[in-house]
């Protein structure tokens, strides 16, 4: 009955005026910032009449068991038993629910990243692997019995109802297993998060420069010193994108490149600047994250340990790139901020690095105390920045 008459003027107004507000924003949110918002009054007039003939149903079915429950109570029987409803509800419920859970496990779950590319991306994923695999054994146990047992427990008059007002075993219980489970979880979580954000270098390590702006990112290669030469922000100006510090012999060499490579196996120590406002490297693929902050360099050390053409014949896609987006949401083109990222063998390498460009045309005397000649820096690929390699758009947090 109560199904009935819940539904009065105040609710129905209410569910309406929230439908209203939901459908309206949806239509607002697909508009893009300069061109103003345009209410399209028909996808309005859709949502209204789909919210009154949702009404019209339910009103419907009530009002039919309504006839139904009177006419039985007439007939001097009993009537709807309410309580078997319900119970058929939760049922009803956990069936479907479980069964969406599992599709989206399923379906939804296959569309998750390729297998790890990095070294300490597999001890990410089998982290994640083990909360997730927890987290869900404990979803299912908690919704089956949250929905079984008011089925299988439903009020019948041939049974009272156990009072139970408390009961210390079990609050131990279900205190002391999640606090032990979680402390595992974290204390092992720490311990690889150590790990993995010690970028401490090692000689050997190959380090690339990558300088966020807005709205795309500079790559600096070391030259054949191996060294990046210092760079230093009061120097940026026109020419000088990333402020190369002319006076330093190690910058003399350095290389500009247009897209991330490295060789594989070998451990690479990214050295990350932004320009102008916080930017964020992001390359799911090697499950690395690190923000770009001005003026506080950051470092992320990594080992690529599969080449772009295995990935390609893993993911059965010839096509198939590694990809650096920005994942800070830096302004109007940030969507933008997309490189190609490729892992290649050794040998790749060295090819690729020989046909770098240097950053600066002139070489830089070495003496600190002599005049810095003027510096010429080889044009940057800006175009490119702004080239979309691939439709695909960044995923932000
Ligand atoms: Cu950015």
């Amino acid at each position: 009955m109560g199904y009935i008459k819940g539904l009065n003027f105040k609710r129905v107004i209410t569910l309406f005026s929230i439908l209203v507000l939901f459908g309206n924003n949806m239509i607002f949110a697909q508009a893009t910032g300069a061109t103003p918002a345009k209410v399209d009054w028909l996808e309005v007039g859709y949502y209204v009449l789909l919210f009154v003939l949702v009404c019209l149903a339910v009103a419907i079915i009530g009002r039919v068991l309504n006839v139904y429950d009177l006419s039985l109570k007439m007939q001097g029987k009993k009537g709807i038993k309410w309580n078997n409803f319900n119970a058929y509800i939760c049922l009803g419920f956990i069936i479907v629910g479980l069964g969406a859970a599992y599709w989206s496990i399923t379906v939804q779950g296959s569309m998750t990243l390729p297998e790890s590319a990095s070294k300490h991306g597999v001890d990410i994923d089998n982290m994640f692997l083990v909360t997730s695999l927890l987290t869900l054994t404990v979803f299912v146990i908690t919704q089956l019995l949250l929905f079984v047992f008011p089925f299988y427990y439903k009020h019948t008059e041939k049974r009272k109802a156990y009072y139970l007002p408390h009961n210390n075993t079990i609050e131990k219980v279900w205190t002391v297993i999640p606090a032990i489970a979680l402390t595992i979880l974290v204390v092992f979580g720490f311990f690889i998060w150590q790990e993995i954000e010690n970028s401490t270098e090692v000689k050997g390590d190959l380090n690339v420069e990558i300088t966020g702006h807005q709205f795309g990112w500079y790559l600096r290669y070391p030259g054949k010193d191996g060294k990046l030469g210092n760079v230093n922000y009061t120097l940026v100006d026109a020419q000088n994108s990333i402020g190369l510090d002319t006076k330093d012999p190690d910058a003399i060499d350095d290389l500009q490149a247009d897209t991330l490579v490295f060789p594989v196996n070998k451990p690479v120590r990214l050295n990350i600047r932004a320009h102008d406002v916080i930017h964020s490297v992001y390359m799911p693929h090697f499950r690395l994250q690190q923000n770009a902050v001005p003026g506080l360099p950051t470092y992320f050390k990594f080992i690529p340990t599969i080449t772009t053409a295995q990935m390609r014949i893993k993911t059965d896609d010839s096509k198939f790139e590694y990809l650096l987006y920005c994942n800070k949401i830096c302004g109007g083109g940030h969507y933008n901020m997309q490189k190609v990222v490729r892992v290649v063998t050794e040998e790749e390498y060295l090819v690729w690095i020989a046909k770098q460009k240097p950053f600066l045309n002139t070489p830089a005397t070495t003496k600190p105390e002599a005049k810095a000649p003027e510096v010429k820096v080889a044009a940057l690929n800006k175009d490119a920045d702004k080239k979309v390699l691939s439709t695909r758009l960044a995923l932000n947090n």
